[in-house]
């Protein structure tokens, strides 16, 4: 028998979450103000009891091996974007250069704006996970995010966190800004993990 999807290109349906809707725009959604962040003074900080494993900034960043990802995007307000190509580096090759051991299994990823939101190590050590600054072959605008924002493209977007500077190892999973409010501690679109 022949199915749907036989010859590998998956239907376009079978790639839109349920409940999600395809959307071919790009919508900016922020819980804040957009900050003014010069490359030049970006920095990530990982940290673990209040302590900094490592630092790195702009120019070392750069440096590293990038990825280029293309990604179906899922926003919990239920657009769904498909095939953004998102450059950037893998958190795993980031931890590897910084000689970064995780020294947990959660983390709290971090703004410069104070935004939080909690990603299991699992899943910030993806193969897809990459700490990005490019969107399209051209650096990340400031309202999407940039200079650098998280990817996080197999969880809802709240997930991706915009003016991406910090990642901090938890003990124990720990809801962030919009985990606060209800949104779900995972957050997988094909799940349906919206709110908790
Ligand atoms: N710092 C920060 N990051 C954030 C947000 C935010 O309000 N502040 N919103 C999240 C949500 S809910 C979504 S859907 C996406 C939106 O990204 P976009 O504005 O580039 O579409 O960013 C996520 N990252
Ligand atoms: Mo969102």
């Amino acid at each position: 028998m022949v199915t749907r999807g036989f010859f590998g290109k998956k239907d376009k349906n079978d790639r839109v979450p349920p409940g999600q809707y395809l959307e071919n725009r790009f919508p900016v959604l922020s819980a804040e103000p957009t900050p003014k962040i010069n490359l030049e003074d970006w920095n990530l900080s990982i940290i673990y009891n209040n302590e900094t494993l490592a630092e790195i900034n702009w120019d070392t960043l750069k440096s590293l091996p990038s990825s280029l990802i293309t990604k179906d995007i899922h926003c919990v307000t239920r657009w769904t974007k498909f095939d953004m190509n998102w450059k950037g580096v893998k958190i795993s090759t980031l931890f590897e250069n910084l000689k970064v051991k995780p020294p947990t299994d959660w983390t709290m990823i971090g703004s410069f704006t104070g935004y939080t939101t909690n990603v299991p190590l699992v899943d910030l050590i993806m193969e897809h996970t990459i700490i990005s600054y490019s969107y399209e072959d051209e650096p990340i605008s400031a309202e999407h995010g940039g200079p650098i924002r998280l990817i996080v493209p197999h969880l809802y977007f709240w997930k991706s966190a915009k003016w991406f500077d910090k990642i901090t190892f938890l003990d124990k999973d720990t809801p962030g800004f919009w985990e606060n409010y209800g949104y779900h501690m995972y957050g997988d679109p094909w799940k349906e993990q919206r709110y908790s």
